[in-house]
C-alpha cells in the first residue's frame, strides 16, 4: 500500500513509551502523525510483534512494515537525521545520558505501574484511572459500556504487577525511590532546562515517559506536588519541545547536583538490580534479589530485557575510546555505577 511520506507513531497517551516517542519526534522536527492505537490503525497493525506499542513506520516503508522499542529507535532516527540529535556531542556525557534513559524507562516503569494503580487508601482512584485510560480508545460511549472496557482493562493489568516486580515486600523500596526521583529532578531542574544542558537528551525523554503517566495518576501525582513545584510544569516543555533550541552543557563543566544524585541512585539501587538480575538468569535462578540503601530489599522473576540491558551499556562503556573512558569513570566517581559498569 502506498504511503503518504510522513513518519506514523501508533501509541496512546497512556503509554510512557508512546509519549517518550512521540516527544523525541516532536523536538527533532520530524513530521509524524500521531495515530491512536485503536480502530483501523490497530487493525492494520494487528500483527506487529512483540505486540507492544508504539509502533512506527517510517516514511519509506509500506503500510505492513512497523517498528517497536524505543531505545533502539531512539538510535535508528539518530542514523536517519544529523539536525537536533538527543545524543550529547560529548562522548562521555552521551554514555551517561544513555545510562539515564535506561534507568528511566526500566526502573521507572515500576513506579509508574504501580501507582497506577494503587487503592483509595494510598490517594489512588482506580475507577477514574482506569475511564482516563480507556476514553480514548473507547471513544463516545454509555457510561455502561465505557465502564466494562476500563475495568476489564484494570482487572487484566493489576495481576500483572508481579512482572514489573510490583510484590509486597518491594513496595517500601518502590515508593522511596519515587521520592528520591522527584526530589532529584527538582534539583536537576533548579540548576538546569534539561539533563546535559539547554537541549533535552535521550536521559531526558526516558524520564519524561514514565513522569509524564505519573503526573496523570493522582497517587503520584500527590507525591510530585510534594517534592517539586518543577517537575510538573517541565514535563509540558519536553512534550513539545519543538521551538527549544538550546546547547549541550561544555564537556569541562561540573554536572549539575540534580544529575549527580540520578547517576547515585542509578548506582546504588537501579544498576545492582540489572545486575542481581544477570547473574540470577547466568545461575539459572527464577528469583533475583539484591539490597539496597542500607538494608531494603528488592526481590522478583528476574527479567531477560533487564540482563540485556545492562550488556548493552558494559559494551557500549568497552567501546569507548579510553580517554571518554576515563572520563565516564570520573563522572560516575562516588556513585557506585562505575563498579557495576566496568
Ligand atoms: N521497551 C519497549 C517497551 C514498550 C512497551 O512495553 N509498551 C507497552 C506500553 S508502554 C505495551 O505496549 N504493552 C502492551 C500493551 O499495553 O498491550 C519500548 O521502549 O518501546
Amino acid at each position: 500500500m502506498s504511503t503518504d511520506g510522513r513518519y506514523k507513531v501508533i501509541g496512546s497517551l497512556s503509554s510512557p513509551f508512546s509519549v517518550k516517542m512521540r516527544a523525541i519526534m516532536r523536538y527533532r522536527r520530524l513530521p509524524h502523525d500521531w495515530i491512536l492505537n485503536t480502530g483501523e490503525w490497530q487493525e492494520r497493525t494487528k500483527h506487529v510483534r512483540p505486540p507492544i506499542i508504539p509502533k512506527i513506520n517510517f516514511p519509506e516503508d509500506d503500510y505492513d512494515t512497523w517498528h517497536v522499542d524505543s531505545s533502539p529507535l531512539a538510535y535508528a532516527l539518530e542514523d536517519r537525521h544529523a539536525d537536533r540529535s538527543i545524543i550529547p556531542d560529548d562522548p562521555a556525557h552521551a554514555f551517561l545520558s544513555h545510562l539515564l534513559e535506561d534507568f528511566g524507562d526500566e526502573w521507572g516503569t515500576k513506579m509508574m505501574f504501580y501507582y497506577r494503580w494503587v487503592e483509595a487508601d494510598q490517594g489512588g482512584d482506580t475507577d477514574y484511572t482506569s475511564h482516563l485510560m480507556l476514553y480514548p480508545g473507547v471513544g463516545p460511549a454509555g457510561d455502561e459500556a465505557l465502564r466494562e472496557t476500563a475495568h476489564g482493562f484494570r482487572d487484566w493489568q493489576v495481576p500483572l504487577w508481579p512482572r514489573a516486580g510490583i510484590e509486597p515486600q518491594n513496595l517500601p523500596l518502590i515508593e522511596e525511590m519515587f521520592r528520591r526521583i522527584v526530589r532529584a529532578w527538582d534539583k536537576v531542574l533548579t540548576d538546569q532546562h534539561f539533563l546535559f544542558g539547554s537541549r533535552p537528551s535521550l536521559g531526558d525523554f526516558g524520564f519524561y515517559g514514565q513522569l509524564y503517566q505519573c503526573f496523570w495518576n493522582l497517587a503520584s501525582f500527590g507525591i510530585m506536588r510534594q517534592h517539586s513545584k518543577r517537575l510538573v510544569p517541565w514535563l509540558t516543555i519536553i512534550d513539545d519541545a519543538s521551538g527549544v533550541d538550546g546547547e549541550w552543557l561544555s564537556p569541562d563543566a561540573p554536572l549539575g547536583q540534580g544529575v549527580k544524585d540520578l547517576l547515585w541512585l542509578a548506582g546504588q539501587v537501579y544498576l545492582p538490580y540489572l545486575d542481581a538480575t544477570a547473574k540470577a538468569i547466568d545461575a539459572g535462578e527464577d528469583r533475583m534479589r539484591v539490597e539496597v540503601l542500607d538494608g531494603m530489599i528488592h526481590e522478583q522473576t528476574p527479567q531477560g530485557y533487564h540482563a540485556k540491558c545492562l550488556k548493552i551499556m558494559r559494551d557500549k562503556l568497552a567501546a569507548m575510546a579510553p580517554s571518554d573512558r576515563e572520563r565516564v569513570e570520573v563522572l560516575l566517581s562516588s556513585t557506585g555505577a562505575w563498579e557495576r559498569l566496568s
